[in-house]
Order: C-alpha cells, then sequence, then structure tokens
C-alpha cells in the first residue's frame, strides 16, 4: 500500500502518555498509524537558518518538523495568511491587508516547505495538504518534479469569485491549486463557488466536478470536517461526573446555562452574540436571573492588531453587561480567555441547555457538532446556529437558525431555546443526530484518502497505457 504523507501548518506530535486534543487530529493520526505514514510541518521553533526537517518515529508512524526563520514565519502566517487570506476567505474584505512583502513571505515558506518534504518523498506517496496556509505547496513540489498524488483539503470557507479576486495574488493562487489531483472543501456551497472562480476567473475547463487545466485533471469534491459523535457523546456522558463539570453545574445554582465555546475570532460573531445576549435581558426581564451566558474563548493569534481588539471589545461588552443586569447574587455573564481541558468541555456542552454558535462565516465550526453529539438524548439541550456556518448544511432542520447581525431575532432566538418544550427539543435534536451519525471524522478521513488512492490508481493506469 501506498505511504501517506500528511502536510499541515502545524503538527501535534504525542507527548509521552499525556492524552491530548481530539477531533481531526486524532483521526488523522489513527490512519497516519494505520498507513505507516508521515506527518510533515513546522516544528513551533525558529531558526536563523533552518535546516532540514528533524524526523522522529513513534511506532509504525513518523513525523518531520522543519524549524522556520522568524521574519519569514512573520510574513507568511501572520501577514498574509492571517493578514490577507482568512479575513478574504471569511467574506471580511475590510479587514484584508495586502502586503506585497507578506506574500514572498508566504511563497518562501511554502517552498522551503516543499525543498524539505521532496527529499522525504517516495515516487508512490500519496501527499494529503491541509489548508490556506499552505496552498501553493502542491505547485512547488510539481515544480521540484514530484509526481506522486496530491490532495489539498480547505477547512475554511471558499468565497465566490468577486470576492476572491480582490487579492492582487488571486490568479497565482489560483494556478497553483491546479496543480493538485484532489481538492475537498467543507460544503456544497464552497464547492460551487470554488469550481466558478476556477472556471470562470483561471480558465479551468468544467467536466461534471473535475477540472481540467494545463494537461491535469483535478477532481473535486465536498467532504465535511466532523467528529467522532459517538465517541463525544459517551465522553460528555463521562464528563459530567467530573468534579469541574460538577462545581460548574452546582455554581449555576438552578439557572439555565446557555454556552459558547470558540477560539477569540473575528470570524465567531462574539461581539453581536454578546450584544444579542443583552437584548435578551434588557427585553425579558422574566429571563433576567434565570440564566447565565458562559463564554469560553481561548486567546488566539494574539499577536494580530484586530484579535487584541476583539479582546478588548469584548472585556467591555462583558463588563457592561454584569454592570447593567447583575445583581450582588447573580451575574449574567461569564467570560473564559483559558482554554479548557477536551473532556471538561465536552461535560460543559452537556450541561448547558443552549449552545450558541453564531459565527459570521464558518468553514465548517465542529463546536456546533460537538454541541449536538455532547447532549442526554432524554433531556437534550438546544442549538442556536449561525445559517453562515458550514454546519447548517447537516444541522439545519433541527437547530435554530439565525443572522448574527440580526440582535433582535437572534436574542429571539435565544429566548426560545431557553422556553423549548422537552418534544420539540428532542425532536430538533434528533433531527440534528442523524446526519452527524452517519458522516463522522472517520468517514470524513475514509473518503478523503479513498479518493486519493482512487485517482493514483488511475493515473499510473494512464502512465502505464501512454
Ligand atoms: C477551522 C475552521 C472548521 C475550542 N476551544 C477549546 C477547544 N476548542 C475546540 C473545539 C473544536 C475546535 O477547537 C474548534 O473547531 P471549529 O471547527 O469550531 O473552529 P476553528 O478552530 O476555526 O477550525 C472551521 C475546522 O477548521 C475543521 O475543519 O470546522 O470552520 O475555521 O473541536 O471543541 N478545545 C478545548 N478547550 C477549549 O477551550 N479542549
Amino acid at each position: 500500500m501506498a505511504r501517506l504523507v500528511i502536510v499541515s501548518n502545524r503538527v501535534s506530535v504525542p507527548t509521552g502518555r499525556r492524552v491530548e486534543a481530539g477531533g481531526l487530529t486524532v483521526v488523522l493520526r489513527d490512519g497516519l498509524r494505520k498507513a505507516d505514514g508521515l506527518w510533515f510541518g513546522w516544528s513551533g521553533d525558529f531558526a536563523e537558518q533552518p535546516g532540514p526537517a528533524k524526523v522522529t518515529t513513534r511506532g509504525k508512524m513518523s513525523y518531520a518538523l522543519l524549524d522556520l526563520n522568524q521574519d519569514d514565519y512573520k510574513g507568511f502566517y501572520y501577514g498574509f495568511a492571517n493578514g490577507s487570506l482568512w479575513p478574504l476567505f471569511h467574506y471580511r474584505l475590510g479587514l484584508v491587508d495586502w502586503k506585497a512583502e507578506s506574500y514572498r513571505a508566504y511563497r518562501k515558506v511554502n517552498l522551503q516547505f516543499a525543498s524539505e518534504l521532496i527529499k522525504l518523498l517516495k515516487p508512490d506517496d500519496q501527499v494529503w495538504v491541509h489548508d490556506y496556509q499552505l496552498i501553493p505547496l502542491g505547485e512547488e513540489l510539481r515544480k521540484l518534479g514530484f509526481t506522486g498524488t496530491i490532495g489539498f483539503y480547505l477547512h475554511v470557507p471558499f468565497p465566490s469569485g468577486d470576492i476572491v479576486e480582490v487579492l492582487p495574488a488571486h490568479v497565482e493562487l489560483g494556478q497553483a491549486m491546479l496543480n493538485y489531483d484532489l481538492i475537498g472543501v467543507q460544503t456544497d456551497r464552497a464547492h460551487h463557488d470554488m469550481l466558478d472562480f476556477l472556471e470562470r476567473w483561471i480558465g479551468a475547463e468544467r467536466e461534471g466536478e473535475d477540472l481540467l487545466y494545463a494537461g491535469r485533471r483535478v477532481r473535486t469534491g465536498v467532504y465535511r470536517a466532523a467528529i467522532d459523535t459517538l465517541g463525544f457523546g459517551k465522553e460528555a456522558a463521562v464528563a459530567v461526573e467530573n468534579e469541574e463539570v460538577r462545581s460548574l453545574e452546582e455554581s449555576l445554582g438552578g439557572r439555565t446555562l446557555m454556552l459558547g465555546v470558540e477560539r477569540l475570532d473575528y470570524t465567531k460573531g462574539l461581539p453581536l452574540r454578546f450584544a444579542a445576549y443583552e437584548h435578551l435581558l434588557a427585553t425579558h426581564e422574566d429571563w433576567l436571573r434565570k440564566v447565565i451566558m458562559l463564554q469560553i474563548a481561548p486567546v488566539s493569534r494574539g499577536e494580530l492588531a484586530q484579535y487584541r481588539a476583539l479582546r478588548s471589545d469584548l472585556e467591555r461588552a462583558t463588563g457592561r453587561i454584569a454592570g447593567r443586569f447583575a445583581s450582588p447574587d447573580w451575574n449574567p455573564i461569564r467570560y473564559v480567555n483559558q482554554p479548557v481541558p477536551r473532556k471538561i468541555l465536552s461535560g460543559y456542552l452537556r450541561v448547558a441547555q443552549v449552545g450558541l454558535v453564531t459565527p459570521l462565516r464558518d468553514g465548517m465550526n465542529l463546536v456546533a457538532k460537538e454541541y449536538v453529539a455532547a447532549q442526554d438524548p432524554q433531556n437534550p439541550g438546544v442549538l442556536v446556529l449561525s445559517r453562515f456556518a458550514g454546519a447548517v448544511e447537516e444541522l439545519g432542520e433541527g437547530a435554530l437558525l439565525v443572522n448574527p447581525l440580526d440582535i433582535e431575532r437572534t436574542a429571539e432566538a435565544m429566548r426560545d431555546a431557553l422556553a423549548m418544550p422537552i418534544d420539540e427539543r428532542i425532536d430538533r435534536w434528533q433531527r440534528c443526530m442523524e446526519p452527524l451519525r452517519v458522516w463522522t471524522a472517520r468517514t470524513w478521513y475514509d473518503a478523503f484518502v479513498h479518493k486519493l488512492h482512487e485517482i493514483a490508481d488511475a493515473n499510473s493506469k494512464l502512465a502505464h497505457a501512454a
């Protein structure tokens, strides 16, 4: 069997016996173990003049970690990937910061990744590249002579061509994408917009879901990021017995908990969510003293000014809401910037009677799925979900959908969720669970890797026939 090589910006190498992060990382690692695979990416360390990747072997799989030059990294990661591509792909044109030198750093780091990776590749390896930080990696590998199968998966949304073309480098990036054999995205919508962009702006020819360009056939498809639904549910059921989860529950004093969990990121719609909650408290006095909103928001990308500004905005909003509504024995809002261990988080999600997932735009949003999976089937909570999260394509039937910009209606959805009778809660929860039982992190992985194998087989038959 061909070896699978995964490439991502960050690589989480398991340390000792510590059980850590779940989600896609675990699925990727399990898959790599079975495929005697290699995971390649940045080590997290800087070097003035980075050398070759350091390879460590854990059981049947290996990790190859590369140091980067700190200035290059700044331009690559903060400058271009998160200063230009992240806001652009999340439809935030006003936040796109274009600097040619950052784009050059992005290309340089991608070339460095490719130059070091190619030294470790065997001709029949199948390579799976992850996310917007590494769009040009496939093209760089091709330029260095790699002819094996390469897939690319985009975790974030792909906006319409009208938006992508704002980026001065959109043609180069579009052409770079067409060096992959397979491109996977999160949603039907992203798929439609990406095909349209590559056809109309870059000039690829469409053949069903395939694109033909410069003698290459690029397969494309929707591979929705997912979770270990049943595993997460079981973990949550156990976690409610955990001391920290009990402590949260006791601290509520019988009040209803609404919970939000996300990296502190402007795409997640937190200021508007806080405003909707404030509106709820201002317009529904009957809920005063009966509800508590807990927002867990670990700090992320704090080096970027927009993220620091968001943090101050939320600190102000938290203070304002508390100042406006709190009484000596009740604070309506709790705001936590520290990450919570995964096991405890699953218990928190189960205890919360309302899950708030209201991003302005999100590729998928795994928290929405985790919230559903964590619920007690006999007494499930209600998911309030933004119609701009990719997860809406699966959870739209059961969740209460909101446009996060519409503060008044979001507040009404919160109220409806808080007051929803048990029969409707069970019905909605079941509708949410249905797709999540079928399509899990495992099926996501298997579907993408299976397609890579299929393409590799087809390509090798073509090569033999030629
Ligand atoms: C990108 C795309 C797409 C969050 N806080 C804590 C914590 N988390 C975990 C959640 C969840 C994960 O982090 C976040 O995943 P999301 O999907 O919600 O969002 P992004 O980080 O923006 O991820 C997104 C995803 O890639 C996958 O393709 O869905 O659209 O933006 O698993 O539970 N985990 C722990 N403590 C925290 O405080 N342990």
